[in-house]
């Protein structure tokens, strides 16, 4: 691309990685954005980095001079600027197109409606146990593009790729890839879930023989791709035994292979918890194993994790009862995810910035499961009325004070129960972001564990 003239379209993560790793290549890079404000131009000024900006609305239309487009992930192939650059010649790519053509290193790329991010950085922590280098990045927050070039040949690329980043993609062919599940998402982007799940599809198109193709077999949508595929296709199940493929047996996780059964690790040995986690895991077992790990690294990198930051995360254990962070549970939908992962003896908490959502079936599954309701922030008083109505035993109210409901949960919980940050709200009453009030959480939890009181 040396001597090209690129459009970067978008100034974001993924736009910022591309245009750093294009003019390193020797590209003109023009970086476009459409919102243009002192703070934006502020921000990409101080990049320092030698592009030209094009920002506003009006400055999109230059996008049709280019020579080639870089797409990022939030714009989509049907914006008005992009479709008419797309007719007049201009090649447009995602920036996951970017960093495939510009790596040397083996790909593991890996998608689906929900998992990716635990699984990604799942495989990443296995693949690290190889004696080479190891690079994750994509939708987990990191530009693929440059990511892809702290890794050479021989190295491994570990991607998770949302159906954003598959829409225009014309050479992209990971070596391994997997799809975990698919349930009706971005409607509003691919118009039809049809065109969702084509997008999904995009991430094995170019596969060939040599290559390898992860299927959640429990699945149904997934599993019938299985017939669209000129890759190996290994299947994994969390509900069937498999002939052959990845399922779990008599409390294992193992690989069922023509040559025999491979017993990769105890489940029981896991940290990360809940159904949705045990298939994650045999999805990164397939993956990893298929990339040539020894079945022992794979045991002990499967042990030693403790999941996804903000995502039931095991943060501590104080006197019996564990303690998980699930700051990322925004809305009832996680916080029912979340409790789903325990049998019962929850101590909850949450509540924070009200969003008015439907709580009927979260509150449902806390009478069933929690032993103790805590709530928070803004959102408690709806909270509090909704959980009455649908019979929760014990709902107790801290108002502002988020320090407060983590001390009564200290105070409440025994052994074994669990307590389980999961908001269910998001968090912009008392805090910056989710991240913020996870980590406000594991801090004060880590000081209780450390009073040693019980
Ligand atoms: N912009 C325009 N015009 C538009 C839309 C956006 O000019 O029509 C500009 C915005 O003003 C902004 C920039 O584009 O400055 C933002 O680009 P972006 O939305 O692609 O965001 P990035 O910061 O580049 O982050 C992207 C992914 N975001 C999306 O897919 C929406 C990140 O995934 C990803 O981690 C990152 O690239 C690095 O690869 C986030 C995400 O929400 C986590 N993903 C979705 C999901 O998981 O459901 C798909």
């Amino acid at each position: 691309m040396t001597g090209e003239r690129i459009g970067v379209f978008g100034a974001g993560v993924s736009g910022i990685g591309a245009a750093e790793v294009l003019v390193a290549q020797g590209a003109k890079v023009t970086l476009f954005d459409e919102r243009d404000d002192e703070k934006t131009r502020a921000k990409l000024q101080g990049l320092g980095l030698d592009v030209e900006l094009a920002l506003g609305k009006a400055a999109a239309e230059r996008l049709r001079t280019m020579d080639k487009i870089v797409l990022s992930p939030g714009i989509s192939i049907f914006h008005p600027e992009v479709a008419a650059a797309q007719a007049a010649g201009v090649e447009v790519l995602s920036e996951v197109e970017l960093a495939y053509r510009l790596t040397q290193a083996n790909v593991i790329a890996i998608t689906g409606t929900n998992g990716k991010t635990t699984t990604t950085t799942l495989v990443g922590e296995i693949m690290k146990s190889l004696p080479v280098k190891v690079a994750v990045g994509g939708n987990i927050g990191q530009a693929l593009s440059k990511e892809g070039l702290a890794v050479g040949a021989g190295d491994w690329l570990v991607a998770e790729i949302s159906s954003f980043q598959l829409e225009s993609v014309s050479t992209f062919r990971p070596h391994i890839a997997a799809i975990l599940n698919i349930t009706p998402d971005h409607i509003d982007r691919h118009k039809t879930l049809a065109g969702y799940i084509a997008a999904k599809e995009a991430i094995f198109r170019r596969q060939g023989a040599d290559d390898f193709l992860v299927l959640n077999y429990d699945d149904e949508t997934v599993r019938g791709m299985a017939g669209k595929t000129a890759a190996q296709v290994f299947f994994f199940s969390r509900k069937t035994q498999l002939k052959t493929g990845f399922c779990l047996d008599q409390g294992w996780l193992v690989a069922n292979l023509p040559a025999g059964q491979v017993k990769i690790a105890p489940a029981a040995e896991m940290k990360i918890i809940g159904g949705h986690n045990v298939e994650n895991a045999l999805a990164a077992i397939a993956c990893t194993y298929l990339a040539g790990v020894p079945v022992e690294a794979i045991r002990k990198a499967l042990a030693a994790f403790t999941g996804v930051e903000h995502r039931i995360e095991l943060v501590t254990t104080i006197a019996g009862v564990s303690y998980y962070n699930d700051s990322k549970a925004t809305n009832p939908e996680s916080t029912v995810k979340a409790l789903e992962a325990f049998d019962g003896g929850i101590v909850l908490l949450a509540g924070g910035h009200d969003k008015m959502t439907d709580l009927t079936e979260m509150m449902a599954l806390v009478r069933e499961r929690a032993d103790e309701l805590i709530l928070f922030g803004e959102a408690e008083a709806r909270f509090a009325a909704e959980a009455e109505k649908a019979g929760v035993k014990s709902i107790r109210r801290c108002g502002m004070d988020f320090g407060a409901a983590v001390s009564l949960a200290h105070e409440l919980a025994k052994a074994p129960q669990v307590v389980l940050l999961s908001p269910a709200c998001s968090s912009y009453d008392l805090f910056d972001n989710y991240e913020q009030r996870g980590r406000v959480f594991k801090d004060a939890v880590r000081a209780l564990a450390a009073q040693g009181k019980r």
